[in-house]
């Protein structure tokens, strides 16, 4: 019965969402949820249940014709990943001289790394060659921190490009920005659509392309809808794609590491497998060929989901450890522990977190990494992802405060599993185990006892087909661990009182499009106008009590770089705009209570008043 329920909640949360006057003139992606609207008050169990139907919108079919979004299983989204994955095809069977490259900023270019890196495996299985490369806003170092300034920089995105396919002569070149937003990938596409003899460009997002962004860039002459709109034109022509289903807003409005990064990793590798097993298998690229693909990540929701007690133990349990100060600290093996290491970097940005409140490690650290930049780990210890590292530098100061996540599947050694986690046992009993068997291989019976039966386990049905099904099987895995992972991050913030409603009121503005999303936020909570709501944020990121004639008018990019020294700089705004009280007063208010959205919602409520 909860099935139905649940079914009828969406239909109803789509009706009012996809319904023109909703929030207009935010794009799907900026939208906040009807679904979630009540998360920051939710416990454990409710927020799994919330995040699993927000999830389960990303599956949503359309089968009217003349519905006002596209969806994923989409007639028109079906062909275009029908067309893209027969040129990866192409490019697979003449590789000489050709390039696929992933790119993205945040999230979209980690999981263009992830991807990169795991179908140049699936050729190496093949004896082929690598032929995928990726690129990411602000480097490596943007793998594991957050950097979500040079998101801003088409130019730099342009040149980056140009660069990493130097000499070839066919380039496939897929950009990923969920909102259709970002500056770094405009530049890219551009820089495609001036080189269409070399180029074909791909452009990935999950809004209609009347909601690309639209606004200016700054020293730049073009905006990424006009972009779209040159693409869709050579669509026509199978010149260059836009993949852009719609698959509703994110439970935390505008986070688009959830369903967008899911949506991501379900379109790029549907689209891939399927143009890599047209060369290694001669399968068919079809619309079926597809929909059973999709259908498969959507069985994969299914199962993860399946697990509502075991996940929302593991976030009671991590939210503790924040509300007490403490840390979570993720054990990953393999692209599992990049997973771990992924989901954590985006807490910074998306909570205003601190850097150590939750970390990943993974065995092997940058040798299974395999990133283009190498070790990375000497730029600090934000970078150092070992879990020697977390041996030497985390395990003698661990507590009982702390909580210790491992990851891994059947496929690991499992003696060094239970190694690591005979060590952590010593320090804390608050020890969790997300592991993945399959009906052929099982774990050993003595798991219950070394993770005191704290385990969300899921057994997936065999598959006995080749290497490529190994592989797909580890990418459903990934995807698994992603909505486990994004789950307990995302529930642990939560009770933490990091999130009001279904916003991130501590994001840090260190980019054009949060800057935006944090006005828009002052705008709506406290009903000011844009210039008001832009002065306050600026009082507040400066921290002054009077903005000087040159902070009015520096560029924003001025402002985001400012606003990395800066805290809680929109509940400052908000206390400020809401009571008419100093800077200096409201950030005292905050620091009086130590629950951001406590406070902020005492302040709000008795504005109103
Ligand atoms: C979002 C994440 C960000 C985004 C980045 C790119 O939760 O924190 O880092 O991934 O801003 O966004 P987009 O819309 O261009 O993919």
């Amino acid at each position: 019965m909860p099935g139905h329920q649940g079914e009828t909640r969406r239909t109803r949360a789509a009706q009012e969402w996809e319904s023109p006057g909703y929030e207009s003139p935010l794009p799907v992606t900026e939208k906040s949820n009807p679904l979630s609207r009540d998360i920051d008050r939710a416990g454990p169990q409710q927020i799994v249940r919330v995040l699993q139907e927000c999830d389960a919108e990303v599956f949503q079919g359309d089968l009217q014709t003349d519905a006002e979004y596209k969806r994923l299983y989409s007639e028109s989204v079906v062909q275009i990943l029908v067309n893209v994955a027969k040129r990866v095809k192409t490019i697979l069977k003449e590789p000489e001289n050709s390039l696929i490259v992933l790119s993205g900023c945040g999230t979209s270019g980690r999981i263009a790394f992830l991807l990169s890196n795991t179908f140049n495996r699936i050729l190496a299985r093949h004896q082929q060659k690598p032929v995928y490369s990726y690129t990411i806003a602000g480097g490596d170092k943007a793998l594991l921190t957050s950097q979500e300034a040079p998101e801003d920089s088409p130019s730099l995105g342009a040149q980056v490009l140009e660069e990493t396919c130097a000499g070839k002569k066919h380039v496939l070149f897929i950009g990923i920005s969920c909102g259709l937003s970002a500056p770094f990938v405009a530049g890219q596409l551009d820089f495609c659509l001036n080189n269409l003899d070399i180029f074909t460009p791909v452009l990935i997002g999950f809004n209609p392309a009347h909601m690309a962004r639209a606004e200016p860039i700054q020293g730049w002459p073009h905006t990424l809808r006009e972009v779209t709109e040159r693409m869709l034109d050579l669509q026509r022509g199978q010149r260059a794609f836009v993949l852009n289903p719609v698959v509703g807003p994110e439970a935390i409005s505008g986070s688009s590491r959830m369903k967008g990064g899911t949506a991501t990793k379900v379109l790029l590798e549907s689209l891939l497998l399927l143009g890599h097993r047209a060369v290694h298998r001669h399968s068919e690229i079809n619309h079926q060929a597809v929909l059973d693909c999709i259908r498969d990540y959507e069985t994969v929701h299914e199962m993860t989901y399946s697990k509502t007690e075991e996940l929302a133990d593991v976030i009671g349990t991590a939210g503790i450890s924040l509300q007490n100060q403490g840390h979570v600290y993720y054990l990953g093996w393999k692209t599992l522990g990049i997973m771990g290491i992924i989901d954590a970097s985006e807490c910074i940005p998306t909570f205003g977190a601190d850097f150590e409140d939750i970390r990943g490690f993974m065995s092997g650290g940058f040798s299974e990494m395999n990133n283009k930049e190498g070790d990375l780990s000497s730029l600090g210890p934000q970078f150092c992802i070992d879990q020697k590292d977390f041996l030497s530098t985390i395990l003698p100061n661990l507590g009982e405060n702390d909580t210790v996540i491992f990851i891994f599947t059947v496929d690991e050694d499992f003696a060094d599993v239970e190694k690591l986690a005979g060590q952590v046992k010593s320090k804390t009993s608050n020890l969790q185990a997300i592991c993945h068997e399959h009906g052929g291989c099982r774990f050993p019976v003595n798991i219950n006892n070394i993770f005191a039966s704290k385990i969300l386990r899921i057994t997936w049905t065999s598959s006995a087909g080749d290497a490529e099904d190994g592989f797909f099987m580890r990418l459903q895995w990934e995807l698994s661990t992603k909505w486990i992972l994004n789950a307990i991050s995302t529930g642990a913030h939560i009770l933490k009182g990091k999130v009001y409603k279904n916003y991130m009121i501590d994001l840090k503005v260190t980019n054009s499009k949060l800057y935006r999303r944090a006005i828009g936020m002052l705008q709506r909570f406290t009903g000011c106008s844009w210039m008001q709501g832009e002065r306050a944020l600026l009082r507040a990121l400066y921290r002054v009590e009077e903005l000087t004639e040159e902070m009015i008018t520096a560029d924003v990019s001025r402002h985001t770089q400012a606003a990395n020294a800066s805290d809680k700089v929109v509940p400052t705004a908000l206390v400020v705009l809401q009571t008419g009280c100093s800077v200096s007063e409201a950030q005292a208010h905050l620091r009086e209570g130590s629950v951001v959205r406590d406070a902020v919602e005492a302040c709000l409520t008795s504005g109103r008043h």
